[in-house]
């Protein structure tokens, strides 16, 4: 049997690829790692403590206010961020404000984090795949200071590292340095992640296309003539391409990242600037879409390239294999 690579190992193995290799950047992405363990051992038992242990009164057995997971994981990250003493501040899809901790450990880290800490949580109600997307940057205020909104407010091409965690019949993390994309499965046993996905590309051409179909009334035209062409035997398989819909973007994303596939979410009169946001799930899924060699867009531009002008902006989302995403855009 050939040796399995542990994440922590990988971590270790690959620290010389960063530009600022002090190991900031390795204790941050195990920071991560052990969250992602926390959240996903929370979600394995979610049917338990929802409809058996604290079926009654919103309260377990332990007399415990029961909380959203989505509440739980947001907490559970900003602790792991807090404790490791690499972030100064973190952003994240839960909270209006950004955070800045305060502490003088945490003012002179380097780096900050913005996540969507469980992203596609109406579907844990029906046991369906979600998932944890995260963006690492490096400040620019003064080490020092508190965080600032301008630490946050970066354009994607500024990102340093950026990943996501599926909780799907397996919990996988997925991340990039920017140097190439690699996935991580749990093995819950041990808890422990191992390497299972090396170097990941995307391919360049699939035949998944995932778009919400209930508003295709709303869609532009080219939008429109881009999915009759999937649906049609014109497509260079000669055959419909399959949608499939999740309605959890990670899942969504991820199994499009693997096979090939696109993933759409224009914006529409229900969501007039978009339904995702640019800083939470956008921008680090499409570092790690590019990293892998497929494309992410608004529709228009790259969204790595799209100024943040606010916290919890919204952006339409192209997001897939490279000659999908071109074909949807209409090019
Ligand atoms: P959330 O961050 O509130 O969970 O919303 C994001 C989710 C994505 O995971 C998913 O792809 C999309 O919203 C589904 O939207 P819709 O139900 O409109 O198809
Ligand atoms: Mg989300």
């Amino acid at each position: 049997m050939s040796k399995l690579t542990t994440l922590h190992e990988f971590i270790v193995s690959t620290q010389q690829d960063f530009p600022f290799a002090t190991g900031e950047l390795s204790r941050l992405l195990s920071d991560i790692a052990l969250a992602a363990k926390i959240v996903s051992n929370d979600l394995r038992k979610a049917g338990l403590v929802d409809h058996i242990l604290g079926a009654q009164g919103g309260q377990n057995v332990q007399g415990e206010e029961q909380q959203k997971l989505d509440v739980v994981a947001d907490a559970a990250f900003i602790r792991a961020f807090e404790n490791g003493g690499e972030v100064c501040g973190i952003a994240s899809e839960e909270n209006d404000n950004f955070l800045a901790f305060t502490s003088a450990n945490a003012q002179n880290a380097n780096y900050v984090v913005l996540f969507d800490p469980l992203d596609g949580s109406s579907n844990i109600d029906v046991n369906v795949s979600i998932g944890t997307i995260f963006s690492i940057y490096r400040r620019v205020s003064p080490v020092g200071t508190p965080a600032t909104l301008e630490d946050m407010l970066q354009p994607g091409t500024q990102q340093v590292a950026a990943g996501y965690v599926l909780y799907g019949s397996s919990t996988i993390l997925v991340y990039s340095t920017g140097n190439g994309v690699n996935g991580f499965t749990l093995d819950p046993s041990i808890g422990e992640f191992f390497l299972s996905h090396p170097d990941i590309k995307m391919p360049e051409n699939g035949r998944y296309y995932s778009v919400n179909e209930g508003n295709l009334q709303d869609f532009d035209p080219t939008l429109r003539a881009y999915l009759a062409y999937c649906q049609s035997n014109d497509n260079q398989t000669g055959k419909p391409y399959s949608g499939r819909y999740i309605g959890s973007l990670v899942a969504d994303f991820h199994r499009n990242l693997i096979k090939g596939g696109i993933y759409i979410y224009p914006a529409v009169p229900a969501a007039p600037k978009g339904r995702l946001r640019l800083l939470y799930e956008c921008n680090p899924l499409a570092f790690i879409a590019e990293q892998a060699g497929g494309l992410a867009t608004d529709g228009k531009q790259r969204i790595l390239d799209i100024p943040p002008t606010e916290l919890h902006q919204r952006v339409g989302f192209y997001i897939g294999a490279k000659l999908m995403v071109e074909k949807a855009m209409g090019l």
